[in-house]
């Protein structure tokens, strides 16, 4: 489905009220939540939360849309015929939330045509509500989102993550022992989509990590690029699992040259 600057406001008017309502009831839920399950690894925790929420916004979105597809990190995958697809990562940044930390977020990204046209990502106890929609710009809480004046690299201000694995993780040790003394400094955040808000907002200048999924980058890499980021992967591919770089151009391309020359997007030698 082709879709107008009007119908991109109004699926982001439908996603930013189920995003509201979702991040209510998560950030209701947070006090006291335990671990219910694990996923790839024992640090890689889902919560009861994690999957009410998305429960939630797949019946809130199907109630609204019933002929859209759904694809959530915990499993929702619903295939529709409108050519409409809703990515949803309920909670992104769980470990975070299970400890009563401040940043997490409720990512939707509504998809047509394979591309991202709108997107929102709710950090409710922030009280930040950051909303994109395709050729229509980025807003927090209403207010105009701009990417931080050009730097060099070694001025960045540079957030990443880690995946969950220790071999995927001793890679990205080793990337970071070279990224460290040639920029301003690192932040880890905890999650994804806050991180490339930072970005988005001018909290940070660039942002990379290895190991996303669409769910993680889909709301949050429209609302940077809307913003005026380089949102991609390796020589000139979209953003991936295998590397997402957020950054203003000029920053992006010294910060891909030396994250590819290091593997980056591989988990080392013996990884892959
Ligand atoms: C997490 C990210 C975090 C990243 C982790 C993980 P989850 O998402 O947002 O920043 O480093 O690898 O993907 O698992 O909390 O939804």
């Amino acid at each position: 489905m082709s879709t107008s600057a009007e119908d991109r406001s109004a699926l982001l008017a439908i996603a930013v009220d189920i995003a509201r309502e979702a991040g209510r009831v998560a950030a209701e839920g947070q006090a006291g939540i335990d671990v219910l399950d694990t996923k790839s690894t024992p640090t890689d925790v889902v919560t009861e939360m994690d999957r009410a929420v998305e429960e939630l916004i797949r019946e809130r979105v199907l109630a609204r849309r019933p002929d859209d597809s759904v694809l959530g990190e915990e499993g929702a995958d619903e295939t529709g015929s409108s050519g409409v697809r809703w990515i949803v990562d309920p909670i992104d940044g769980t470990v975070n939330y299970l400890y009563g930390r401040e940043d997490w977020a409720v990512c939707i990204a509504v998809e047509a045509e394979g591309r991202t046209v709108a997107g929102v990502v709710a950090a409710p106890v922030r009280g930040d509500l950051y909303t994109a929609t395709l050729g229509g710009g980025a807003y927090c809480n209403g207010e105009r989102l701009a990417v931080a004046p050009p730097v060099p690299l070694d001025m960045a201000l540079v957030a990443t993550g880690f995946g969950y694995s220790a071999r995927r993780r001793a890679q990205q040790a080793e990337v970071l022992r070279t990224v460290l003394p040639r920029v301003r400094d690192i932040r880890r955040g905890g999650s994804a989509a806050v991180d490339l808000c930072g970005v988005a907002r001018g909290r940070t200048n660039a942002y990379y990590e290895r190991g996303l999924n669409p769910w993680d980058w889909g709301a949050a890499a429209l609302i940077a690029q809307e913003a005026g980021a380089r949102v991609g992967g390796l020589h000139g591919a979209p953003p991936n699992p295998d590397l997402t770089i957020a950054a203003p151009p000029g920053l992006f391309e010294e910060l891909h040259d030396l994250l590819a020359g290091l593997g980056a997007d591989t988990d080392g030698p013996e990884g892959g």
